[in-house]
């Protein structure tokens, strides 16, 4: 099973996405997401101009060596644009090889451990009642745990809360705006640490202390500040606080670690095992954030994820739109092999999104389940792909009230 030809396919249906297409010179054709938010074309050139042609001609079955030959013979080593290259090439081969054992990728990384895998979703509203009504939606459509994000007063536009220009539905919040510059968001972290532990008293009356409530606090605070809030959470028993701090610094969750037993979940922006050095080895987070996409592939977060697994950490692989779904059903497959599993975010992908990507996975009762087709269950439709040329779309950023820039 060799690899014959490798292509490089950008879509835009809702968002960009960057998918890598391995066909064998049996016929077997293996999907990879290499999409990196606002960054898409940066990967694709890299696959494109460095790796899809060291690809013809190898063994299609020699996923582990392929890995550390790309890693290794590059020189330059990790990154977002390497790492997710690498993972498309990764997620694909792995694709191809459970294709050609006629079994669903979870059976190859070592069969079920798990009847379902427990999904989070986004709730967010502008004000308490908004809040409320997306929550209950949430629930209703069988969410069993939420992750909650409001506006504050006194900031004009916040992380999660708004979907921007173009109005997506709400359960489709995308944070890339289709244009030519970022959006500028403002932040204030007074007026964010004065509101939230209020949101979450006011949540836990109204739906009681038994649903899971997850929060994400995206990089803003420093240590001491991400500690107090994790001190003020605590009344309000949650899943987990996540991103609190920008962690580039892993030693600062020592800090928040040593003042707080509110859960902590970090990593969604690290690409290998060694931005995690730190965290797993002195146990100071409980949660592993990355994705599949950005962090190497299943070759390489299968081994973080086992070296977690000895410290006890689970995982909460980062599901958000801007993972394709064949992003999403690597994660998938990874957490329902696993033992570690600990939760997987579902933010669900529109229905464009869904025409361009036929996907075997199913979300039921508030569980998702990868689904038993042969490989990952997700086959890319290049017709309806090549309807949604690539458009700009930046992540946007944020200003202090005296313009500095700050974390987003
Ligand atoms: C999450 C994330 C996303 C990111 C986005 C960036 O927890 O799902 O924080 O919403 O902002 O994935 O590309
Ligand atoms: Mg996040």
């Amino acid at each position: 099973m060799n690899i014959a030809t490798a292509a490089v396919i950008v879509t835009s249906p809702d968002r960009n996405f960057v998918t890598l297409k391995l066909t064998t010179d049996d016929g077997l054709v293996g999907w990879g997401d290499a999409t990196l938010n606002g960054r898409e074309l940066s990967v694709a050139s890299y696959l494109n101009d460095h790796v899809v042609p060291l690809l013809i001609g190898r063994d299609a079955h020699r996923i582990e060596d392929t890995w550390q030959f790309l890693y290794r013979s590059a020189y330059w080593r990790r990154g977002p644009v390497t790492m997710a290259a690498i993972a498309a090439v990764d997620v694909a081969l792995w694709d191809l090889k459970a294709k050609a054992a006629g079994m669903p990728l979870y059976q190859l990384l070592g069969g079920a451990s798990r009847n379902g895998l427990m999904a989070y979703g986004h709730a967010s509203g502008r004000d308490q009642e908004e809040l409320f009504d997306s929550i209950r939606r949430h629930l209703e459509q069988g969410f069993r745990s939420i992750r909650v994000q409001t506006s504050v007063p006194g900031i004009d536009a916040v992380y999660g809360v708004r979907a921007p220009v173009g109005e997506v539905p709400e359960h489709h919040y995308e944070p890339a705006l289709r244009a030519a510059q970022p959006m500028e968001e403002d932040w204030d972290t007074r007026a964010y640490l004065r509101h939230i532990p209020k949101v979450f008293e006011a949540v836990r009356s109204e739906f009681g202390p038994e649903l899971p409530l997850l929060h994400d606090v995206h990089h803003r605070l420093t240590p001491i500040q991400a500690a107090r809030l994790g001190k003020d959470l605590e009344p309000y028993d949650l899943f987990w606080m996540e991103d609190c701090t920008p962690a580039e610094n892993q030693d600062a969750l020592r800090l928040v670690r040593q003042h707080t037993t509110t859960p902590l979940a970090i990593g969604e922006v690290f690409n290998t095992v060694w931005d995690y050095q730190t965290l797993i080895k002195d146990q100071l987070i409980d949660y592993v954030r990355s994705a599949v996409t950005h962090t190497g592939g299943i070759t390489a977060m299968r081994k973080l994820l086992d070296y977690a697994a000895q410290y006890q950490i689970k995982s909460g692989i980062h599901g958000p739109t801007d993972i394709s779904p064949v992003g999403m059903a690597a994660g998938l497959h990874l957490d329902l092999a696993i033992h570690n599993f600990g939760i997987q975010e579902y933010m669900q992908h529109g229905d464009a999104t869904n025409e361009v990507f036929r996907q075997s996975f199913t979300f039921d009762n508030g569980y998702l389940h990868p689904g038993n087709e042969p490989g990952l269950g997700v086959e890319l439709d290049e017709e309806a792909a090549a309807k949604h040329p690539y458009q700009p779309a930046y992540l946007p950023y944020n200003r202090l009230k005296d313009g500095t820039v700050h974390d987003w």
